[in-house]
Parts: structure tokens; sequence; C-alpha cells
């Protein structure tokens, strides 16, 4: 009994110790254990005085207050007023005294309302570091990137930063159902708990907001864009107030999703027509109620007439006039309407890259000031690759966001390591040549190329209640890497996984070093071991896990994997140039030329747009045939050098998490060598040929690949 009790007992405390170390995310805060940097922090903070007092201010201290004396070891003082030397002040513009007003007066020009200063200065002949903002949100991103410098070491002794988000909706989207299952979602349930809402405030929804605030997401959309009108009903308004009062704090606002329908569904209306006036009325009283109890509220999320949801083309309207309805219905409070562009028709034969651009183009100009159109970032759906949308740039009278999935929902789900970072990065950097060179789709994003006012990036979550919030540690990373991307859409995600990284595991650059780079590598494996040189859409159907490059049978065309690769006897790939679907053509001339011609697409994208033969000659001499086995293979290997660099960084971290990554990177090898083997030989029934030297054989037959099925796959509804 006793050694039960006592395995029992040892169980739970190395449990508790692995879950409280996984569930930190990035904020650890572990102590420095450099003594010169330690010693230079000491010196600097003998004391915080904080000069405001409002709930985001005392959030404010607390954080320094944890934060610093879990590093350094011991509490700070914290104090009333500005005394002796070395103190770290904070304080929004307004709580600052008219001397340090004066002080600061150049760098509160220099930032918006959301940016930050930190500072050495000399106030009254004594050296002082301040931290300041417009308003008490900004202070507390402030103090979050202070603690980021403390925890990736770098030096605090002469601070000269001024710095601001050059987006302003930078939020996150949760397809959570309000049963709790999370449409796309591989990392447990639902972190919103409806049923003991709104009286059960959960521990983890403060650290939610932290975690956001850090990284400065400043929206959650609660619910999935397959919305549940029930949302809208007051039993659940009073749960959603109740997030919104923990989220305020830190600077977060929410917003929800609108089922289009709702008016019919929970209003007892008849229609739910755009141009009707009961449910203009509808609307407009919904948006008066919900204000009423969250004065903030930023606003709706629609996916309207998209994959089977109700919109505003069932009453022979069109976009335009149901987002502009609900435009008008949330305008007098300050709301704002994100619509989707994400539509394609089972009844419109084209190809479904080109849907969304052919709808939304024509609309340029059209819809209200607080509207602004969400756009995935690529023209399909997701993909580990996919060209940039042609949407970015063409809509030069429309304020564009991006909408990014954190979620891997096509990248091997939560149990891949994938450091998305880099995906973004590479569409960011796109350039659409909509205003000639230079016109990246980050531009578009930051309204610097039309100048838009209202701008704004989204990131599909990938957080649930696991332990570890994002089922695999290292997709922690994208969830931070997405957020620091919204703030600044031109940082580089080496810079992200090096700060990450220490702020996460660990300073030591032995660790450092291979780790960044291999996460930097990881997303070029998974396109690898997926989709290379351009396929896409080829994961098994419904829940998206693992290979299906076979499925043909699914009622809607561009449903079926078949669709997206075209491979025949005379080779493979989706023919979108001229001589194809011309989705080419959507592209601004310089972009269409290059993509257009099969000798000038980037071979990373040569499949994309064109089908080529399987004798056709790449770039380094390679039939195509042998040159994708060979990606293939690269994909597999890439894997085992991750594995490889991983199992030397035993050292340098806890077990509980070198373990955990461990075994998920054995399954990613596992998959990756499933998905070349499944694609290869399904593929070489087209092509003929042999594989080439330097690409393994596969263990199983294709039969046995077509056999595999996942009955209840996560995240498919
Ligand atoms: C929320 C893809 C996903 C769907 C998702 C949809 C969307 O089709 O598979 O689960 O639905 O995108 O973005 O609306």
């Amino acid at each position: 009994m006793t050694s039960v009790r006592f395995v029992f007992l040892f169980l739970s405390i190395s449990f508790s110790a692995f879950a409280q170390k996984d569930y930190k995310l990035w904020l650890q805060y572990d102590r420095i254990t450099n003594p010169k940097i330690a010693l230079e922090y000491k010196k600097n903070i003998q004391g915080i005085v904080s000069l405001g007092n409002s709930e985001t201010d005392q959030v404010s201290v607390k954080e320094l207050e944890n934060g610093i004396s879990s590093m350094l070891g011991n509490k700070p003082e914290i104090k009333s007023e500005i005394k002796g030397e070395n103190n770290l002040i904070i304080g929004s513009q307004n709580s600052l005294n008219p001397d340090l007003q004066k002080d600061l007066k150049q760098d509160l020009d220099k930032i918006n309302d959301e940016g930050f200063i930190i500072k050495t200065i000399h106030f009254r002949n004594k050296k002082q570091l301040i931290i300041s903002g417009k308003n008490d949100v900004a202070v507390l991103y402030g103090i979050f990137n202070f603690l980021r410098l403390m925890q990736t070491n770098k030096s605090i002794e002469n601070l000269n930063i001024t710095d601001s988000p050059k987006t302003n909706i930078r939020i996150l989207n949760h397809w959570d159902n309000l049963d709790r299952t999370v449409e796309r979602g591989y990392a447990g349930f639902s972190l919103w708990n409806w049923q003991k809402l709104p009286d059960f405030i959960d521990q983890r929804y403060i650290d939610y907001a932290r975690a956001n605030a850090s990284i400065g997401i400043n929206g959650t959309v609660l619910t999935n864009v397959n919305a549940n009108a029930l949302i809208l009903t007051s039993q659940y308004l009073e749960k959603v107030e109740a997030l919104a009062n923990v989220f305020r704090p830190y600077g977060i606002k929410v917003y929800l999703t609108a089922r289009f329908s709702a008016p019919i569904e929970i209003g007892n209306l008849k229609t739910a027509d755009p141009k009707d006036l009961e449910v203009i009325n509808w609307w407009k009283n919904k948006a008066a109620e919900i204000y009423k109890r969250i004065p903030d509220f930023g606003g709706f999320l629609v996916k309207a007439n998209s994959e089977g949801q109700p919109g505003p083309q069932n009453y022979g309207r069109d976009h335009v006039d149901g987002a502009n309805m609900l435009a008008d219905a949330v305008a007098p409070f300050g709301g704002i309407i994100m619509w989707r562009a994400f539509v394609y028709s089972e009844h419109d034969a084209n190809d479904r890259a080109k849907q969304a651009y052919a709808e939304f183009q024509p609309y340029d100009g059209k819809f209200k000031e607080n509207v602004i159109v969400q756009v995935k970032n690529g023209a399909i759906d997701f993909q580990p690759r996919e060209p940039f949308h042609p949407l970015f740039g063409a809509m030069p009278k429309t304020p564009l966001m991006m909408e990014f999935q954190i979620t891997q929902e096509y990248l091997g789900f939560s149990t891949h390591l994938v450091f998305l970072p880099k995906l973004f990065q590479e569409v960011l950097e796109s350039d659409t040549y909509q205003k000639g060179k230079g016109s990246t789709v980050a531009k578009v994003i930051d309204g610097t190329l039309y100048q838009n006012k209202l701008t704004g990036i989204a990131g599909v979550a990938n957080i649930g209640n696991d332990l570890n919030w994002t089922g695999h540690p290292f997709a922690q990373a994208n969830w931070y890497g997405f957020g620091r991307l919204a703030w600044n859409p031109y940082l580089d995600s080496e810079t992200i996984a090096d700060e990450w990284l220490r702020c996460t595991f660990s300073n030591d650059e032995n660790f450092i070093k291979p780790v960044a780079a291999m996460m930097i590598e990881s997303r070029e494996a998974v396109v690898n071991y997926m989709t290379p040189l351009g396929l896409h859409h080829i994961m098994d159907t419904g829940h998206h896990y693992g290979p299906g490059p076979w499925v043909s049978n699914l009622s809607r065309p561009e449903w079926n994997p078949t669709y997206y690769h075209k491979a025949d006897k005379n080779g493979i790939g989706f023919d979108r140039s001229k001589s194809g679907t011309n989705a080419t053509s959507q592209y601004a001339p310089e972009i269409e030329k290059l993509f257009d011609n099969a000798a000038t697409c980037p071979e990373q994208d040569l499949l994309w747009f064109h089908h080529v033969s399987w004798d056709y000659k790449l770039k380094n001499g390679q039939t195509l045939w042998n040159g994708l086995a060979l990606k293939y293979q690269e994909g597999v290997n890439q894997v085992k050098e991750m594995q490889n660099v991983w199992n030397q960084t035993e050292k340098y971290i806890d077990s509980e998490r070198f373990n955990e990554v461990k075994i998920l990177l054995e399954i990613q090898q596992k998959e990756a060598k499933w998905w070349r083997d499944a694609c290869l030989l399904y593929f070489q029934q087209f092509s003929g040929k042999e594989l080439p030297v330097g690409v393994e054989k596969p263990t199983q037959s294709l039969e046995y690949f077509k056999s595999l099925k996942f009955p209840f796959a996560p995240g498919n509804g």
C-alpha cells in the first residue's frame, strides 16, 4: 500500500513539474545563470515605481514583480514615489509628472497609441529606467518587452527603445464550438468552459490573456466561423461578458462570429435578408444589447455563403449587402466587421483557386469604412506552401486583413514540429507588384501601400485545454511567432526562433544555435515530405490527416485530391497558366509573366501552376519524376536530422520536455515516411518509372496505405 501511495505521489510530483514548465509557455522567467548579467540587472533595478493605478497598471506591476523576482531571486522593492536612483518607473503619458512628460516628449511623439518607450533617463540628476506609452495597455506591452530583454539576457544598462505595432487588429480566431470541440483543433477541447461560465473564472483565462498581451495580441474571436447563433443569446452573452472582463486589463477585445441566419434561428424572424427592415433592426438591437454588456466589444467575424454557411446570397443579395448591413449595426459603438473572402462554390466549374478573387475583386471600394475583408494567405486553403493570394494588392480601396492558420490542419496536426513563422514570413515578403516593385503583402496588410486606416492580421488558433496549450511544445512557438509578426510583419523568423527558444528553454548558445536552425528548416521539411514542387491538397479528405492523393470519389470535385494534382500518364500538376485555367492572370503583369511560364515559375510552385511531363527537366538537371522522389526523400532525411539535433539537447533542458519532443519527432519521422511511400507508390502508377538511387524502397504496398482509415481523427467535427 505504502509503495503504491509513494509511486502515486512521485508520479503526481513529476507530472505537476512537467505541467508547470510546459504550461508557462515563453513566460518561464528562469533564474538568470550568468552572474555578470544578473549583477547588471540587480544594479539597474533597485525598485519599481508605478505611477498609475488602473487595473492594467496593477497587472503590469504584478508581472514585473513576478518576472524580476523569479529571474533574479529576490523581490524588487515597490516604491510609492521616485526616490533614489536606478528605479524602474512605469506609467502612461497621463500619469507622468510634467518634468517626465517633457523629458519624453520626443519619444512619445514617435509612437502610436499602442506603442511604448523603454528608456534610460537622468531624472533630477539620477539615473532611472522608464517604461511609458500613451495608455496603460501600451505600458504593459513595454513591460513584457522589457522582461523579454531580461529573459534573452540583453543588456539594460543604456536603453533607448521606441516601438509601435504596425497593424491595428492582431487577433486570434478560435474555431471553438459551444460543445467545446474545436474545428481543426489538435490540443484538446476548447479553453472556454461555457457550462461553468460566467461564475467560474479559470486561471487559464488569465494566463491566456497574459500570454497574448506579452506578444501584443489585442483581440480574440471566441467562436468558430462555422457559427452557432446561440452565442448571440443573452444566456451566452453573459458568459462572453465574463471573459471580456477578464481580458480587458490585458488590452484584449472580445469578438464573436455572427451566423447570418441568426435573426431566423434565435430571433423568430422569417428571413435573414440584409435588406429587410426587420432584419436590419434585429441586428441593430442585438449590437446594442451586446455593447450594453461589453462596451469595448470588437465586432463580428463572418463566414457567409462559404462551405454551406448561410449568407446574403440566400436572398439574392451579395457580400457587400451583407457586410454593410452588419457594419451599420456595430458602427455607432465603434465596432468592426471582418468579412471573410474564403469562398468557392460547387456550382462554379471554375478553378477553385480563382473563385475568391473573381467574386471579391469587383467589390473593391464598396464596403463601409468599418469593414475589413479577411483573406487567407493563399488561394486554396492553408497548404504547407501556397503562392500568395492574388487578392493582396488587388483591392486598393478596401482594407484587407491576413488570415494565417496557426493550427496545423494540413501540416501534421500537433504531432509535427513545423515552425510556421517561416511560412508566414515567406507570404508577407512576397511582392505583389500591384503598385510596382516592392508592393509586398506586408505593405498591403499594414496599410502602407494604399494608406488604409484599418489594418489587421488574424491567426486561426492552435490552442486548447491540453496541459501545454498547443499539443506540441514547439507549436507554442507558432502562437508566439504569429503574435510577433502581427505586431511587426517585417520581423524575420530567425529572430523569432531565437527569442522564443531563449524565453522558453535556455540561453545557452550550444542549445540555441542548432535548435533554431532545426526550427527554420522544419517548414521546408514538411513541404518536402508532403507536397513538394507545388503539389497541394493531397491530404486524405475530411480530417486531412496523412496522404490521400488517390481520393476521387467525393461529391464536390474540388474536395478531391485528384482535382489538384491531375497526375496522368503525361505528367502531373494543375495547369493554371494561359493554356489552362488562366489563374495566373489574376496577378499583376510582372508576377503573371513569372508564374505563367514553366521555365520562369519558381520551382517550389511549379506543379501549382503547370502540368508538366514526368521527363520535364528541373533546374538541377533531374527529371521531374526523379526530382519529385528525391524531394520526398529529402523531407524524410530532414526529419531524421531534426531528431539528431534534438537528441543532443538533453543536457540543456528539462527531461520532461526533452522526452516529449523526442517522442513526437519519432512519430513525425514515421509519418514523413508514410507520406513519402504512399505518394510515390501512387504517382508511380502514372509515371511508370523506377525510384531513383537514393530513395528508400517503400515497406508497404499502395493498397495498404489506401486501406488506412481514421474515423476519429481530431478536429473534424
Ligand atoms: C472553419 C477549411 C477547413 C474548414 C474551415 C474552412 C474555413 O475548409 O477544412 O474546417 O471551416 O477551411 O476556413 O472556413
